[in-house]
């Protein structure tokens, strides 16, 4: 398999930590999103909207979204599992990834910061508090999720990582970019404190890719 994957993206970020937890052989292949190499023609070809990830499996099949290629992975290869077992602990699992895909991740994204800076004229901190609204948000909510999951373990959901733990790791790297305070959020630190320790998010993580700089 190959990933289509920028070293500072958070979708990438994201994609990567499951395929290294799930322990599958992959190359990176790099798309450098400050080049615009996304809206090339080469890389439209693998994944039409010009987003970063996109996974190509061996027989050149393009699988684009992260929230799909790591679906697939999960079906793919279904141990170590990324869900918990219940159908409604599964839910609750979902529902945490989705509060950083769907409703906060896409407001801070690049080409939507760009617009805010072009054509709304904001400069950087008119972004970083455009952005660090909706993270706070976000971590707001999750903080209380993780204290109120009925569970043991140090992970967002239990005592092995899943994929809520995927995507917020991501967004805390995220949040120092944009000088979010995350001293409020004590038990997403001590998530993330328990993430770092594992080989597959060091693995995973931006200063460890091929075109971090
Ligand atoms: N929902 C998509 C979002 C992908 C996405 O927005 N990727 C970002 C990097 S994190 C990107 O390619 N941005 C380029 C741009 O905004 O121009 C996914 O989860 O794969």
């Amino acid at each position: 398999m190959k990933l289509y994957s920028y070293w500072r993206s958070g979708t990438s970020y994201r994609t990567r930590i499951a395929l290294e937890l799930k322990g599958i052989d992959y190359e990176i292949e790099t798309v450098d999103l400050r080049a615009g190499a996304h809206n090339g023609p080469a890389y439209l070809e693998h994944n039409r909207q010009g987003l970063v990830p996109t996974l190509v499996l061996d027989d050149g099949t393009n699988i684009c979204q992260s929230p799909a290629i790591i679906e697939y992975l999960e079906e793919y290869k279904p141990e170590p599992s990324l869900l918990p077992v219940l159908p409604e602990d599964r839910a609750t699992v979902r529902a945490m990834a989705a509060i950083i895909g769907c409703d906060t991740h896409p407001l801070g994204n690049l080409r939507v910061l760009k617009y805010l800076k072009d054509e709304f004229d904001q400069d950087q901190a008119g972004i970083n508090k455009w952005a660090g609204t909706w993270m706070k948000a976000a971590f707001d909510s999750l903080e209380k999720i993780v204290v109120s999951n009925d569970h043991e373990g140090e992970f967002c959901f239990g005592e092995t990582p899943t994929i809520a733990d995927c995507y917020l790791i991501p967004q805390i790297y995220s949040a120092a970019r944009f000088d979010v305070d995350l001293s409020p959020y004590p038990a997403l630190l001590k998530v993330h404190a328990a993430c770092e320790k594992l080989e597959a998010f060091q693995r995973a993580h931006p200063d460890n890719q091929p075109d971090a700089d």
